[in-house]
């Protein structure tokens, strides 16, 4: 444990010093620019044609005078999309811990990495700490925040109600108070809906792993208290959820914004200075089964802390039975940004977070609350298994999320529960199968990228999902392909600190090629070079010139459309609900790290 405190603490504080000081390398070779674990696969792709003379590689010491590892390089490979070549070096065979570089003769080497155990730790820290950073309402004093220190802004204590969030106990123009969140991306809005995969995935990261969960540790105001660090950081975004539900009749409003984004600014600069210019808009079905769901889960969490925090799990619990109830008298309360705005006054133009099909929604609040409650009235309620997919989870598309949670709750669940869970996990393992499928015959090995339609809004958190489905088919199926998930999950960690066509490690403050200049105001308006660390940005999208419409895209190729620059909003924004999944996979592998033998 303390050693393990003192390799991690080591380990960050060699990644600030590769910030701060870029290492040269060739950008032709591509690996995870952080480490790799002694016992676990190591692999590195060179892009583009080598020449027959040169077709093998090396590990050398980081100033390439010894070199402990050589071997040869696959054959070549052909990236589906761009057509390009590439080649595998792998040295998963060098278990020696220690500071390399891979190094091959003629094309140059790479930037620095280290093999050890813990390697990815700081990773998963700062990927949390990333969330008290997108705090609302509070300042961040440099004692938590360092050099990233800010005042508070969005107090959202005297937030108005929006005509079309109108009720009697609430007319249009009173205030409520709603303070706290998370900010929720670039911008400085608070949604429900991504609010709620978001959190999640970071309490399923609790259920599933407690006693790694406790090895976080964020240096956050809370630290201090009996509570874990992750689950003080979830608590910040649980009591403003708590206050978006109308006591009145259990919905849930949709989101609390502004009409319009704010500038370039820090938070204590945004918005007039009486600063009454941020509304609640009105309650939608997604927002409130959304809610039933996150708060379902946390009832069950906090169980286990009725004595620091009393009342608060038995709360939960009501709030998610209200806005049940709620969404059952409104099952067509969709939100439509665009109507509301022809009906209603002021138009806001802000994230819509739209989603036409709520049946997703619907399955994963009736399983949390059946899996909280053993109530079989809630799990009737819904269809499980509208058919055979297993959709990767993101913000409009939540049902595999339920599986998750059935998966994991085997021993508690009623005898139907108990039933449908051995579908589960058949669902688990063919969708886990079907990733794996033919990634190791890809251009850089990866289940990432495997299709063009990867390639999205958020791709990061793509990668980030399968990584997380592979291990839910690791830990609950006895499929023989066990191993390779597993194996295949750290392969898209890869994929986010660097192995990919752009040659970016997406995580800020992580690696020698990391975005400087991600779409998030702070990171804009704080005038630090560093961008806040610890943030995934949404990276490449095929469709992000025609989106942001940003000058400055280098290529039309579905895997190699990314831009680090402030105004490429749809490939380099940073949100919540991809921090969430980062946190999770990087934790994930840190804690299952001794089972990635055996290859
Ligand atoms: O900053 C906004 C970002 O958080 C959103 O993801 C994005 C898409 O909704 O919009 C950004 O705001 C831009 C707006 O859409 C158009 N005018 C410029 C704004 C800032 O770049
Ligand atoms: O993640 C969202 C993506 O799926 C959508 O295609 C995109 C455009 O609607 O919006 C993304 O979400 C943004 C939200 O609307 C506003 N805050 C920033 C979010 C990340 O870019």
């Amino acid at each position: 444990m303390l050693k393990s405190l003192i390799i991690g603490t080591f380990l960050f504080f060699c990644q600030y010093r590769l910030v701060a000081q870029p290492q040269s390398g060739t950008e032709l070779i591509r690996l995870n620019q952080i480490g790799f674990y002694s016992n676990a696969p190591k692999i590195a792709v060179v892009v583009g044609a080598i020449g027959e003379a040169q077709g093998t590689f090396q590990i050398t010491t980081t100033d390439q005078k010894k070199v402990v590892f050589s071997g040869p390089l696959s054959a070549a490979r052909t990236n589906p999309f761009s057509k390009k070549i590439t080649h595998i070096a792998d040295f998963s065979a060098l278990v020696t811990p220690g500071t390399y570089v891979v190094n091959i003769p003629g094309i140059g080497h790479s930037y620095p990495f280290t093999i050890g155990i813990n390697v990815h730790h700081a990773v998963a820290t700062a990927a949390l700490k990333g969330f008290y950073y997108q705090r609302a309402s509070t300042a961040l004093p440099a004692q938590f925040a360092g050099q990233w220190a800010r005042s508070s802004g969005h107090p959202d204590t005297k937030v108005l109600i929006h005509p079309s969030a109108a009720s009697v106990s609430r007319p249009a123009g009173s205030t409520i108070s709603s303070p706290r969140g998370w900010y929720d991306a670039g911008d400085y809005n608070k949604y429900i809906v991504n609010s709620g995969i978001t959190m999640g995935t970071l309490l399923s990261l609790y259920e599933d792993f407690p006693t790694f969960a406790k090895t976080l540790k964020t240096n956050i105001p809370e630290s201090t208290n009996k509570i874990p660090d992750l689950l003080d950081e979830i608590l910040w975004n649980l009591r403003w959820m708590l206050t978006m539900q109308d006591p009145a009749d259990g919905g849930v409003y949709h989101k609390l914004t502004n009409p319009r984004f704010d500038g370039m600014v820090m938070p204590d600069k945004a918005g007039s200075p009486t600063r009454t210019d941020r509304y609640v808009v009105q309650k939608s079905i997604t927002a409130s089964l959304d809610f039933t769901a996150v708060m379902a889960q946390a009832s069950r969490v906090f169980t286990a802390y009725n004595r620091e925090l009393p009342g608060l799990s038995d709360s939960c619990l009501s709030a998610a039975r209200n806005a049940w109830k709620w969404a059952e008298a409104n099952p067509n309360a969709l939100y439509k940004q665009t109507k509301m705005n022809d009906t209603f006054d002021p138009d806001v133009v802000t994230g819509s977070y739209e989603d036409r099909d709520a049946s997703d929604e619907w399955i994963w609040a009736a399983t949390e609350l059946y899996v909280t409650t053993n109530d079989e009235t809630y799990y009737n309620a819904v269809n499980l298994f509208p058919d055979t997919k297993t959709p990767l989870p993101s913000w409009p598309q939540v049902r595999t999320l339920a599986y998750y949670t059935l998966a994991r709750s085997g021993k508690t669940l009623t005898d139907a529960g108990k039933k449908d869970r051995l579908k589960v996990m058949q669902h688990l393992r063919s969708a886990a199968d079907s990733l794996l499928s033919g990634a190791d015959k890809q251009a850089f090995q990866t289940v990432m990228g495997k299709s063009a339609n990867d390639f999205i809004w958020g791709s990061s958190a793509e990668a980030a999902n399968q990584g997380i489905a592979l291990i839910q088919a690791y830990r609950y199926t006895d499929s023989p392909n066990r191993k390779a998930y597993l194996r295949y999950a750290l392969g898209n960690l890869d994929y986010l600190l660097g192995r990919n066509a752009v040659g970016y490690s997406f995580v800020t403050g992580f690696g020698a090629k990391t975005p400087m200049h991600p779409h998030h105001r702070p990171s804009i308006a704080d005038g630090i070079a560093e961008p806040i660390p610890g943030l995934l940005s949404g990276g490449t999208n095929a469709n992000a010139a025609r989106q942001d419409k940003c000058t400055g895209y280098t290529s039309t190729v579905a895997d190699e459309v990314y831009l680090d620059a402030d105004c490429s909003y749809a490939s380099n924004e940073i949100a919540i609900n991809w921090n969430a999944p980062l946190v999770y996979l990087a934790a994930a592998l840190e804690a299952l790290q001794k089972n990635l033998t055996g290859y």
